[in-house]
Order: C-alpha cells, then structure tokens, then sequence
C-alpha cells in the first residue's frame, strides 16, 4: 500500500493518540519471575492489556527491584507505584481485618483456604482495604509455609528451641513462633538470602514455591514439611488510579488478577507436586512425617490468646468454612 502526504500525516496522528491513550503502571513482586508470583503477575500485565485494547500496560519487576513487600504496598498507598502482589506477612500493618488469615493451623488445606478467600469472608476483607488508599484486586498465595534451618532435623516442636529464625514483618507470625520456642528475626524477603548464608539467622520458613524459587536449598540444609501456617497473597491497587478507570476497564483489572490468581495457584500445585523430590535432589533433608498434633499442641497458649483477639466465632466460621 501507499499513503499520499495527508493520509500519513493522518497515520502518524492516529498512531500518536494511541501512543498518548496508553497508560504505564507498575507491579512488583519480591520473588523471582519465574515463581508462582511471577506467572500471577505476568498473567495479570497480559491480561489487562488484551482487556483494554492495550490502552493500559503493566510493567513488571521482580526479585524485590522495587523494594520488599513492606515497601511496595506503602508505595501503593501513597500512590508512587499503582499495583503490587505481596504476601500477608506486613498487610496487617495496613489493614489490621487481614491478620486473622495468618493465624496458624487455621486452614486444613489449599482446597480449604481457596473457598474462603474466593467466599463471603475473603471477598468481605478486600473491601476492608479500601477504607486504607487501596483496592484489593483478588487473593492468591504462597501456599502452605514449611521450616528449614541449617542447624539440625526439626520433626517436633522440641527442635524448634532456641533456633534463630526469619520471620516476615508480620505481629501473628512471630507471636505463634514465640510460642514455639524459636528466636524470631523479622526481616523483610530480600535480605533473607544473604541472613541465611551468612548465618545471621539459622532458618526461615515460606512455602515450597518460594524455598525453590528463591533457592534457600543452597543455604538451608533442613526443610521439615510443618505446613504450620497457610500464606495468603494479594493483588493490591492504588484506590485513586483504580477509582479513575471507567466501569468496564475496573471490571477489566479486577478479571485480570482473577486469571493471575488461576495461574498462580496452578502453579503453587505444580510446586508442591515436585518440589520436595526436587529439594531432596539439590542435598536438602526432608522430613515429611513431623508430629503435627505436637505442634498444633504447642500453640494452645497463643491460640488460647489468638481467640480473645480475633473472636472464636470468627475462627470457628473459618475453621469450619465449607
Ligand atoms: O511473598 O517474605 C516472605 O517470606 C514471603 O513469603 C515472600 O516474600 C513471598
């Protein structure tokens, strides 16, 4: 085909107003982009642009590039970054409702805590952000957290004595690991490596889409199957930018992070499917037969505290959530 002056001039000025039409936000995640955070975010930059005819776009960074979890959410509050996908661990220092989800032995299994974040209680929480400059997107998930160490085998609580460990920024997390006997350190994800290397720390415990991504089997010798507490995930959007899209372009975002949350949990399956054969692999220990009920057992003083905090009626309508 060929254009005359004014049928370029025209080309040229169609295709800049496209050019000035499109918006860039930016999403960050604190692990690597090939994890189960990275296909939740990668799936979502993807899915917003086809959603909206490409007039929005999603730039992605990984491995922490644009600070921790901590950092990334303050960013979104204040509105200098529009989205971010962070674990629970320090959404309680913002949107205090959420802290109930970190309760440990809450949850019996993925299929459990899936419908209640996908039901009434969780879809209820996302509205509690709003009131606290976000929008709350959708939940997704680490998975089921698990301990390593460096030190020594933890098959019951007993082990757990005196160990040093990292902890996320998060005040249910490290009141329950008190109660087991462990040393807390709260220190946010992108230090961690470099703690356990140099033995600032002994252990640390995340899922196992995390260990493997994250590649603690290189630092940690130790992984115990505990599965001592489920952790949520959550696609956070700045409430003043997500407030300006028209009605469609929000519904947009919203089934965006929807089908982020598919691809994530596919592969939080996909993780746990191989990564204990895989870690066992690379040199790690797995002890996959722990005492449970002596762990559960172990935390009846902090439950017992949990309970008077969050409502018994309230972890109950959870615990018992079909
Ligand atoms: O969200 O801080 C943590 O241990 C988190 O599980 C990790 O950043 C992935």
């Amino acid at each position: 085909m060929k254009f005359g002056p004014i049928a370029a001039a025209c080309l040229s000025l169609a295709l800049s107003s496209v050019a000035f039409a499109q918006t860039t936000m930016k999403i960050s995640i604190s692990t690597a982009q090939n994890s189960h955070q990275g296909v939740a975010i990668d799936t979502f930059a993807k899915e917003v642009e086809k959603r909206t005819g490409g007039r929005y776009k999603v730039q992605t960074f990984y491995n922490g590039a644009l600070g921790g979890e901590r950092e990334s959410i303050e960013a979104v509050q204040l509105g200098t970054q529009e989205l971010a996908f962070s674990s629970t661990g320090p959404v309680p220092n913002f949107v205090p409702e959420t802290k109930i989800l970190d309760v440990p032995f809450l949850f019996r299994d993925k299929a459990h805590a899936r419908a209640v974040l996908d039901g009434p209680i969780g879809q209820d929480l996302l509205t509690k952000f709003d009131a606290k400059g976000f929008k709350a997107l959708a939940w997704a998930e680490n998975g089921f957290r698990h301990m390593t160490n460096s030190k020594r085998d933890v098959k019951a609580p007993e082990d757990l004595k005196g160990l040093k460990m990292r902890t996320m920024e998060n005040p249910v997390h490290i009141a329950a690991y008190k109660g087991f006997g462990i040393i807390t350190t709260p220190m946010a994800f992108p230090e961690v490596f470099t703690a356990l290397q140099q033995g600032t720390v002994d252990g640390q415990e995340n899922p196992l889409p995390v260990i493997i991504s994250a590649k603690f089997d290189q630092v940690q010798k130790h992984l115990s199957l505990t599965g001592h507490v489920y952790s949520p995930c959550i696609f956070l959007m700045n409430k003043a930018s997500f407030d300006k899209l028209s009605a469609a372009d929000k519904q947009a975002f919203i089934d965006a992070a929807k089908e982020g949350t598919k691809a994530n949990r596919a592969r939080v399956d996909e993780d746990d499917a191989k990564g204990v054969a895989d870690l066992r692999a690379k040199g790690m220990t797995v002890i996959d037969n722990v005492d449970k009920a002596k762990f559960v057992a172990a935390l009846a003083p902090v439950n017992a505290q949990f309970e008077k905090e969050f409502g018994k009626a309230n972890l109950d309508k959870i615990r018992d959530y079909k």
